[in-house]
């Protein structure tokens, strides 16, 4: 595959970039921090999403190296808007992917811990994002570094929460403080009345959630209708098009969301 033999050189040329996507407080539409979602500018075939080629990193090892930088940068980023923003709403916060062989390296705790020290960002101000499907069935082994990041403050997320097949039960074993509930939820309020079960569903989540301590995130927000309905569900954090879709860094300035 000839994208899976470029991936090594494009690292080294640097033609990967992160847009950020805003997400926003659902109590007063602040923006608190920010998804970081890493792109491969191509020279032939031009802007790749992560879809496009985080498989083939994932499949030939080159995810590590890779998802270092996108940590290294976004943490920068981060502490970047820190230092202009002020801490009127608490720190602005960045929000980081994982791979499931991101995991099982070896290096993750002592790579985190350099990259946040080196930024002189808080790990508390880090949110790392795991999907639901990476954690089902996790061993000790497994969840041991995760442990150890969510000890020193670093918050771990479960990302498209709902799709998978995780016993809500297990929720208590894993370190996580946020679930963040897939799009097709979001999706399905869309639809006036949203759908009663679905309702039902996402108002069970949040509670369950919001009884074992854990915030609710909510993706792919696309109308002010979705907003408000997941509002009154009690839902906490919200991300999608209806605020701002992902960009680069200097559009948090323009959006005023970040003072310049
Ligand atoms: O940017 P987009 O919304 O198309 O992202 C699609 C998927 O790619 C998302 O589910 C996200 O989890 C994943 N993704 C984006 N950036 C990264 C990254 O830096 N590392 C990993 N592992 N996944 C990413
Ligand atoms: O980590 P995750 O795969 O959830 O990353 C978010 C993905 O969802 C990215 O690919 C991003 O571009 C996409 N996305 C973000 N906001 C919206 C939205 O409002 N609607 C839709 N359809 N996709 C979104
Ligand atoms: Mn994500
Ligand atoms: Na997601």
């Amino acid at each position: 595959h000839g994208l899976t033999t470029a991936l090594p050189a494009a690292l080294d040329r640097g033609e990967f970039f992160i847009e950020y996507q805003p997400l926003v407080h659902l109590g007063d539409d602040s923006v608190r921090g920010a998804e970081a979602l890493v792109r491969w500018l191509h020279p032939q075939h031009g802007v790749l999403g992560p879809d496009r080629f985080i498989p083939l990193a994932e499949h030939t090892g080159l995810i590590v190296p890779l998802g270092r930088w996108v940590l290294e940068q976004s943490v920068r980023q981060a502490r970047d808007w820190q230092e202009r923003h002020g801490e009127q709403a608490g720190p602005f916060r960045i929000n980081v992917n994982l791979s499931p062989c991101q995991l099982t390296h070896p290096g993750l705790v002592a790579d985190t811990v350099d990259i946040l020290e080196r930024a002189g960002l808080e790990p508390n101000s880090l949110c790392l994002e795991v999907t639901e499907s990476a954690l089902i069935g996790a061993d000790d082994d497994l969840l041991k570094p995760l442990r150890r990041l969510a000890e020193m403050g670093v918050d771990i997320a479960l990302d498209d929460f709902g799709t998978g097949y995780s016993n809500l039960a297990n929720l208590r074993r894993l370190p996580v403080s946020i679930l963040k509930l897939d799009r097709s939820f979001t999706r399905s309020m869309q639809q006036f009345p949203a759908d009663p079960v679905d309702l039902k569903i996402v108002d069970g989540i949040v509670s369950l959630a919001h009884s074992l301590d854990l915030t609710v995130t909510v993706e792919g927000v696309e109308t002010g209708a979705q907003a408000e309905q997941l509002k009154i569900l009690g839902c906490d954090t919200a991300q999608g098009w209806y605020y701002a879709r992902p960009g680069p860094p200097d559009r948090l300035h323009e959006l005023a969301l970040v003072d310049a």
